[in-house]
Order: C-alpha cells, then sequence, then structure tokens
C-alpha cells in the first residue's frame, strides 16, 4: 500500500533475480558482440518452441481476461500481443532458414520442457486473471529489456543480430510491456492477499524460469 504500487515492490525486493534474467551473460555476449553463434541457433530453435507453447497461454489470459475484467481495454491489449505471435511464428521460420536452424529437427531442451510445463499450469481455470496477467507481462517484459539493452548507445551488437533485438526491443513493445504493467498493477489493487502471494509467486518463477532458459545457449550448463 501507500505510494509505490505492488509491482515496483516487488522490482525491488526481487532485484537479485530480475537483474540475472534481464542482464543475462548471453544477452550480454550479443550486446558486447562477443556471442557465439553456435549459442545463438541454439536459442533460436529452442525459443521457437517455447513461442509456440506460449500461444496457448495467451489464448488461456485473454479467455480470462474476457470473463474476469471489467475493463475492455484488457482484451484489446492481449489480442495485440496474440497477434504480434502470429507474425512472430512466422519470424522464426524466416530467421531459422537464415541461420541453418531446422526447426523440425529441434528436441526441447529441459529448462525449456519445464517453463513449457509451467505456462500450462498457468492455463488451468482455477488460476486467477491476476496471477496469469503478472505471469505474462513479466515474460514479456524480460525480453523487452534484455533485448533493449542490445539497442543501447554504446552497444556492438552484430548488424546480422539487430532484427532479433529490434523484435522485443524495440520502443513499441516497450509500450505494448507498459500496457500489460498497467493491466497487471490494476488488478492487483484490488486482489485478495492470498491472489498477491500467488501473483508474486508467479512473478518470481518467471524470472528463475527465464535464468534457465538464457541458461541453455551455453553448451556447459
Ligand atoms: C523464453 N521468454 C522466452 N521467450 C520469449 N519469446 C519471450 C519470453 C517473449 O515473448
Amino acid at each position: 500500500g501507500g505510494g509505490a504500487g505492488f509491482i515496483a515492490v516487488w522490482l525491488q525486493r526481487h532485484r537479485e533475480k530480475y537483474v540475472c534474467a534481464t542482464r543475462h551473460r548471453f544477452v550480454l555476449s550479443i550486446r558486447e558482440g562477443s556471442v557465439d553463434l553456435s549459442s545463438f541457433r541454439r536459442w533460436l530453435g529452442q525459443d521457437y518452441i517455447f513461442v509456440r507453447e506460449f500461444v496457448p497461454f495467451v489464448a488461456s489470459v485473454l479467455l480470462k481476461g474476457w470473463k474476469e475484467s471489467d475493463s475492455e481495454m484488457d482484451v484489446e491489449v492481449i489480442l495485440g500481443g496474440m497477434a504480434s505471435l502470429h507474425d512472430e511464428l512466422s519470424w522464426f521460420k524466416k530467421e531459422a532458414s537464415k541461420w541453418d536452424v531446422q526447426l523440425a529437427a529441434i528436441v526441447p531442451q529441459r529448462a525449456n520442457r519445464d517453463y513449457c510445463s509451467f505456462l500450462h499450469g498457468m492455463t488451468d481455470s482455477e488460476v486467477d486473471y491476476t496471477t496469469a496477467i503478472v505471469a505474462f507481462w513479466a515474460i514479456e517484459t524480460v525480453y523487452q529489456e534484455s533485448f533493449a539493452l542490445c539497442l543501447e548507445d554504446g552497444s556492438s551488437t552484430p548488424a546480422e543480430l539487430l532484427g532479433t533485438c529490434e523484435r522485443w526491443g524495440n520502443a513499441g513493445f516497450g509500450q505494448y510491456c507498459q500496457s500489460l504493467r498497467d493491466i497487471a498493477e490494476r488488478c492487483l489493487q484490488n486482489a485478495s492477499a492470498d491472489v498477491l502471494r500467488k501473483a508474486e509467486e508467479a512473478f518470481t518463477q518467471v524470472l528463475e524460469h527465464e535464468v534457465n532458459f538464457w541458461n541453455m545457449s551455453n553448451h556447459d550448463m
């Protein structure tokens, strides 16, 4: 309560985890231009599988929002997210052929399977809209913050990776993440103590899954 919103408080409380998720060494290696291209190709293939699984999760958030929200804006924002996922899947196919990644042959690794089963759990009708929209906001925001870092002045991102970084790091995607945050914060302001606890837990779980996901890009982990 008081001045700061719930999300602002959580970002402080879980700052260490948040920084690990948004400034991972894989992302920093893109930013520094030292990225190992086999790591990038591994990330690309795994993320394509993730995004395919992300679609039904986002659809479930849309359905919860449609049922539970009193604001029509929520459905429009989530629908915009779904539309960009449609575009993203085509982008992955194009990008995979550019990098000679055979998407049909990709086997999801452990961290990816764990993250996808977390998403699947979130689609349960027992999971409330507030918790689901918080998870959704956090998932999108980790990518937005990470890739925006690679576009900042002073970064040395290789030219052939700029398209990837722009996909999630662009200002429009940042605005979309802000809209998700506004929706999530509004839901949290009206939530019970029980829901607040579940939503905070979902937030920290997303951060852990994101770190594990980035870790996959490294051979030795
Ligand atoms: C692992 N997290 C992961 N992949 C993504 N594409 C996003 C977040 C953002 O959509």
